[in-house]
């Protein structure tokens, strides 16, 4: 008796993606965490021996990656040896000139790895297999492009899997873009076993048989369960198809929502940030909230700085965190003269809603209170 087949499903690597709104070092190891996570794949391909890799799309963030970049990814993915089927996305669009036009020219395309770059059936297996690709050809397609498949011939008994980039009409839990859609009964329609999906970055079974892989290496503070591999296996008998989520990434993306009003809420804070485990992997953003005076301000700070060192990187968001001086930070200054009398204005200025120099004046006070705090501590 045949083994039955089975299959990685993966998508959204976008490897090349720069992480410009983390600063430095972070975001280089950010980003060489995307090709070490491309080497897990092809580990976990190896042991798990299946019959094939599927990519669903933006394998790459740009058409314009380095070369070396392209390299890189190639060895990345050389520890499987099996085949590999690569779709191009919206980021990675099949044009004219693109990575996979250049993936060929630079010789690194191997003949294990194939560039699903047109809308016919790849036939793999022994006949047993069949990938039904929709390769996007420019980034934004108006048609669905999965309706293809509806036609296509494939070997009798062969195993259909449709492979595709987009947005299932109607179904995404937020409202997606009006291009690249799919339709959401197409497995049914294009008598798929299994529709492979790219584009949504969580892992997802959006439809019957239908799944979005979901990037392997999260990427983004938007708590959709990415982070994960599928092993798709396919029974011979009339077994339903089965689907095993494999956890896989490394880095860990988590945004938190923080109100804060007094000093017990900086204690509960701390207390949150040291309950998150491995803080090395973490990327956290906090969304602060609430009203603070600049005693309180100085200790979040302090916090925040003891665990920025902690974590990879931590982020805290605070356009929604209003700050008064209040007059217990007024005394702590411990001003006279006319120091206390422009001390005083800037604490008029700064109360005042909606004024332009309402910031400024109370960054001034917080600066103020920090460069009076600190010399306290050196004297
Ligand atoms: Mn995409």
């Amino acid at each position: 008796m045949k083994q039955p087949i089975r299959i990685i499903h993966s998508a959204d690597w976008q490897i090349g993606k720069q992480f410009g709104n983390i600063p430095g070092d972070a975001a280089a190891a950010v980003r060489l965490q995307r090709l070490t996570t491309v080497e897990r794949i092809a580990q976990q391909a190896k042991e798990l021996a299946v019959d094939a890799v599927l990519v669903a799309g933006d394998v790459f963030e740009h058409n314009g990656v380095a070369d070396e970049t392209l390299r890189r990814t190639v060895n990345a993915m050389s520890a499987y040896t099996g085949l590999w089927v690569l779709l191009p996305g919206n980021h990675d669009a099949a044009l004219a000139e693109s990575v996979w036009s250049r993936l060929q020219r630079l010789g690194l395309v191997s003949d294990n790895i194939h560039l699903a770059i047109r809308t016919e059936p790849i036939i793999l297996c022994d006949q047993r297999l069949a990938i039904l690709p929709a390769p996007l050809m420019r980034r934004h397609e108006t048609r669905d492009l999965t309706a293809a498949f509806d036609q296509m011939i494939t070997p009798p008994g062969a195993i259909r899997i449709g492979l595709a980039h987009g947005s299932v009409k109607n179904r995404l839990p937020e409202r997606s873009e009006a291009y690249n859609e799919i339709a959401d009964d197409r497995a049914d329609r294009a008598r798929l076993d299994y529709l492979a999906l790219g584009d949504w970055h969580g892992t997802l079974e959006i439809a019957p048989r239908t799944w979005y892989a979901g990037t392997p290496e999260p990427d983004r503070f938007r708590n959709n369960q990415p982070g994960n591999l599928l092993l798709v296996s396919f029974a011979e008998t009339a077994e339903p198809t089965q689907v095993e989520v494999i956890t896989c990434g490394h880095f860990q993306w988590t945004q938190l929502a923080v109100t804060l009003y007094q000093d017990e809420d900086i204690d509960a804070l701390a207390h949150r940030l040291s309950a998150i485990d491995l803080p090395e992997r973490q990327l956290i953003r906090l969304q602060l909230s609430g009203s603070i005076d600049l005693a309180v301000k100085q200790r979040l700070d302090r916090v925040l700085e003891q665990w920025k060192a902690r974590f990879h990187h931590l982020e805290g968001r605070d356009s929604e965190l209003k700050i008064n001086a209040s007059q217990a930070d007024i005394e702590q200054l411990g001003a006279q003269g006319f120091v206390r009398e422009a001390i005083e204005k800037l604490q008029h200025l700064a109360a005042q809603e909606n004024s332009p120099d309402s910031d400024a004046a109370q960054l001034a006070l917080q600066i103020l209170y920090h460069q009076q705090q600190s010399l306290a501590e050196k004297s």
